[in-house]
């Protein structure tokens, strides 16, 4: 060792390195990486868990179940944490590593950071074909985990420890990078992360990365008041980039003064914290009708931090007016310039507040008559929701009645949960995520299996309130696993499981756009060498599932007991799950009128399937061609 050195190994490196780094935003400074998750196996014990042992918890080190659900705590930990903070996820090489790629993919894609440490095969080769290694038939220097290339925002394989000087530094970087945040991996070579180098003392001093706000360029936002100025008929989309903004004050205040209505994506969510005008509900295809007749007739779109994916734009033939303008102020320049946009590209906050400043000076306000127009389509919508409030009757439960009846108990400080099948919609449609009831809705990815880790993650971001986790009986089995995390660590979340019997939404979308038959989407028994339906009934027992990993549980199908078991598990401190028997027969909400693009076949014996085709056709001759 020389002065001014210490001799670390590559996986001691790491860990002393991510304990001390630090984020920063608006002056508040807080730890970027507040702990590790992992599954250990042979290509990882004795490099990252030696250094673990070693440095006796400077980053404390957390279980999970599966590799995937690791990912899906942290991806979802970091949106809880305005994508301030995430946790480093570490797995073995082969399985563990690629089951990880599910959970990059996630984050990629909802531009949520991540901090992901696959171990990989020997870097010197000397031991021939390892355990678990995928002989690449042509490339001697492929990995299963170049996979992760595909569904990350940085990738770095370390074949030698001084490579992490930079690589780490680097992972930072776009870890807190407002444009680039995602998925991070350093792929760590079984026989590198052992391995010893004389690492500059300074590398390990605490360092602090500035989460910078990027002015927006002055003259857009100019251009952009004068475009409200002119525009009659203005909406705006609030997307995950208000939420990761922290930009909820400045959005509101820009609606009330201007009088422009706002629609919110399922990543918005929440961003207006309130109900009712100028808060319109969610766009698109899970949206409302009022909030989607606002946008089919607006002549401004104003997005503010949204990908525009094809279940908000209607796969792109929700906005009708053909002169309509769209404006988009998103950190990614990609988004800026989606659907032939105006593009601002800088931080949310800092643009709402100088286009605020700009507007200031006009006066601008959109006309009484629109208002009124937005008002009473409203009003139309929020009477079907008012409408369909739980009947005290002692039939069961409808998924929009259970919804509404656990916002109505949730108070300040709560959060409710959903990522995949119907769930998603019913809670953008009838969540009411004002009086500080969070609403938290992964639909970028819609990735089954992220509820109940997500739960884990937003509890570990918030101490106090309940964590409501909303998860359909497919996605439950899928993978119910990491309720014994939350039991293990201490965690406690409440999993309400809508018992439905099958994938509903994919039933639903299989007889619009497939036609009728078993292919797997309902929970019905089946011949294994026909795939076809057989006599007989299943009832998987998901109260067992839960007991036995651990967690209270109870079954309920009418409004008072569920009433009585979130009222139990809000007096507990344990996690518990109540498994909640819908009536999936009921009549489901009215339709948004938004359309979505899924072809249906162009040939078909099913006689119905030539319907279907020309249906689909004149829908998709609506489609608007951007610029
Ligand atoms: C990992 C994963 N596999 C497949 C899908 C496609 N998919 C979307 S929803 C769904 C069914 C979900 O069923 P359930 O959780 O019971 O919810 P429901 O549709 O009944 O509301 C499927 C298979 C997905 N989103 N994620």
């Amino acid at each position: 060792m020389t002065a001014g050195t210490v001799r670390r190994t590559a996986a001691q490196a790491i860990v002393n390195f991510l304990a001390v780094q630090h984020s920063e935003r608006d002056g508040r400074r807080r730890r970027l990486i507040p702990g590790m998750f992992g599954i250990f196996g042979h290509g990882n014990v004795h490099g990252l868990g030696q250094a673990l042992l070693e440095t006796d918890a400077e980053l404390p080190f957390l279980p999970a179940r599966s590799e995937q659900g690791m990912v899906h705590v942290a991806a979802a930990y970091a949106k809880s944490e305005r994508r301030l903070a995430t946790y480093a996820c570490a797995s073995s090489i082969g399985p563990g590593a690629t089951n990880m790629i599910t959970g990059a993919a996630l984050a990629t894609v909802n531009r949520l950071p991540v901090l992901l440490l696959p171990a990989d095969y020997f870097a010197r080769r000397q031991q021939g074909t390892v355990l678990q290694q995928l002989e690449h038939p042509t490339g001697g220097d492929v990995s299963v985990n170049d996979c992760f290339r595909a569904v990350s925002r940085y990738f770095d394989r370390i074949t030698h420890p001084e490579q992490l000087l930079s690589a780490l530094p680097e992972a930072c970087r776009v870890l807190t990078s407002p444009s680039e945040a995602g998925a991070v991996v350093l792929s760590l070579p079984q026989d590198v992360q052992a391995e010893a180098y004389d690492f500059p003392r300074e590398f390990f001093e605490p360092r602090t990365w500035p989460v910078l706000r990027q002015p927006p360029p002055p003259e857009q936002v100019r251009v952009l008041a004068e475009l409200i100025g002119r525009s009659e008929r203005p909406v705006i989309v609030a997307g995950g980039g208000v939420v990761y903004s922290e930009a909820e004050d400045e959005l509101r205040a820009l609606a009330a003064r201007c009088g422009i209505p706002v629609t919110e994506t399922f990543a918005g969510k929440g961003a207006m914290r309130s109900r009712g005008w100028p808060a319109v509900g969610g766009m698109g295809t899970s949206g409302n009708p009022a909030a989607n007749e606002l946008l089919r007739t607006a002549d401004l779109v104003l997005c503010l931090g949204t990908r525009l994916t094809d279940t908000q734009t209607g796969s792109r033939t929700l906005f009708q007016r053909p002169d309509a303008r769209f404006v988009a102020v998103n950190t990614d320049a990609r988004d800026a310039h989606k659907e032939g946009a105006l593009p601002i590209v800088g931080d949310l906050r800092e643009t709402l507040r100088t286009l605020l400043a700009v507007l200031g000076e006009s006066g601008y306000t959109t006309q009484a008559a629109y208002r009124e127009h937005a008002l009473q389509l409203c009003a139309g919508w929020e009477e079907h929701v008012a409408n369909r409030q739980p009947s005290r009757s002692a039939r069961p439960l409808s998924q929009p009645e259970l919804v509404t009846t656990l916002n109505g108990f949730a108070s300040s400080g709560d959060i409710v949960i959903g990522a995949a099948g119907t769930l998603p919609t019913d809670l953008l449609r009838l969540w009411d995520a004002s009086g500080g009831r969070d609403c938290y809705l992964e639909f970028g990815f819609s990735c089954m299996t992220h509820e109940i880790p997500a739960g884990i993650g937003a509890r570990l971001s918030r101490p106090r309130g309940e964590v409501y986790v909303l998860v359909g009986d497919g996605s439950f089995l899928m993978n119910p696993s990491e309720i014994f995390t939350a039991v293990q660590l201490g965690l406690k979340i409440t999993i309400l499981v809508v018992e439905n019997h099958r994938f509903q939404s994919i039933f639903g979308l299989q007889q619009r756009t497939a036609g009728e038959g078993d292919i797997g989407n309902e929970f019905v028994p089946l011949d294994p060498f026909t795939g076809r339906r057989v006599a007989g009934s299943l009832t998987p027992d998901l109260v067992q599932i839960a007991r036995g990993l651990g967690a209270e549980a109870c079954r309920v199908e009418r409004e008072a007991d569920l009433l009585e078991a979130i009222a139990r598990a809000r007096a507990d401190t344990r996690t518990h799950v109540v498994v909640v028997a819908v009536d999936s027969e009921a009549p489901p909400l009215p339709g948004s009128g938004a359309w979505r693009d899924i072809p249906p076949a162009e040939v078909a014996s099913d006689p119905a399937a030539a319907r279907r085709r020309a249906e689909y056709l004149e829908r998709a001759a609506s489609r608007r061609r951007h610029p």
